[in-house]
């Protein structure tokens, strides 16, 4: 528990906590460890380590070298049952709960369990939810689920007390990488009233403001990752995170 308790400490201390998604297969490996500076300088509390297919990166060996260059937790956001490695600090244990293939709900994850078991890892077991967000997004045509419908927050909310009640300790809003738009306000707003575990929120966050309007409806966890491959971007590293960090005074 010791990742899973590091998470809730930021969100008690900062408000909730800013993670950021490294893929593999997305991030070059000029690229790779001045982004992880930029980021370590502008306050991100965790960094997820994931692709949805893998095609070129070894995620061991990647994961490996941002343990060499950083202190801040790496988490294995798996696509598939290959993407486990005892070089993560930890894994999230994802069950898709908004869709009914058995495989994404338990299959995968009795394949997985003995591997991450032997790995050492620390799983986190997070109920993830997929929502509607303009366009078919890999991870709902991965699943071969349909997502929870964007003008229906009472669904989502339903889902996330459902996964909570089976035990899991996080519940993931996932809008999908690069999504059109980011999961609604209101079903931050209304998944956060019912959960007492933290949610989480990613997919489609452009912006600071956005940001923050999660957590002001309650998220407690935010995450961005498609926004950053231009490196253009990098220089509001900071500006996510202070948006994030909204216990914590502003920086000038
Ligand atoms: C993590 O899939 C997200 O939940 C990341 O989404 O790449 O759109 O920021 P973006």
């Amino acid at each position: 528990m010791k990742i899973y308790n590091y998470l809730l400490n930021i969100i008690k201390t900062k408000g909730a906590c800013y993670l950021v998604l490294l893929d593999p297969d997305k991030l070059s490996e000029s690229k790779l460890i001045p982004f992880i500076r930029q980021c370590e300088r502008s306050g991100v509390d965790g960094f997820l380590i994931g692709g949805s297919l893998m095609i070129n990166g070894n995620l061991g060996e990647f994961i490996e070298r941002v343990k060499e260059e950083t202190s801040i937790p790496s988490i294995i956001f798996p696509g598939s049952v290959n993407q486990i490695s005892p070089a993560a600090d930890a894994i999230l244990f994802l069950s898709v709960i908004s869709g009914r293939n058995s495989e994404d709900l338990i299959g995968k994850h009795v394949i997985a369990s003995p591997i991450i078991r032997r790995a050492e890892i620390e799983p986190i077991s997070t109920g993830y939810i997929l929502i509607e967000s303009g366009v078919t997004t890999t991870a709902v045509y991965m699943s071969g689920s349909m997502p929870v419908p964007r003008n229906k927050p009472e669904i989502a909310a339903a889902t996330a007390l459902a996964g909570e009640y089976l035990g899991m300790k996080l519940i993931y809003l996932e809008a999908g990488s690069g999504a059109e738009n980011s999961v609604p306000d209101e079903m931050v707003n209304a998944v956060s009233k019912v959960c007492s575990v933290p949610v989480v929120v990613g997919g489609g966050i452009r912006n600071p403001q956005a940001a923050r309007s999660k957590v002001e409806n309650g998220a407690g966890i935010v995450v961005t990752g498609n926004f950053f491959e231009d490196e253009n971007n990098w220089d509001m590293i900071k500006e996510f995170a202070s948006a994030v960090h909204n216990k914590m005074p502003v920086e000038v």
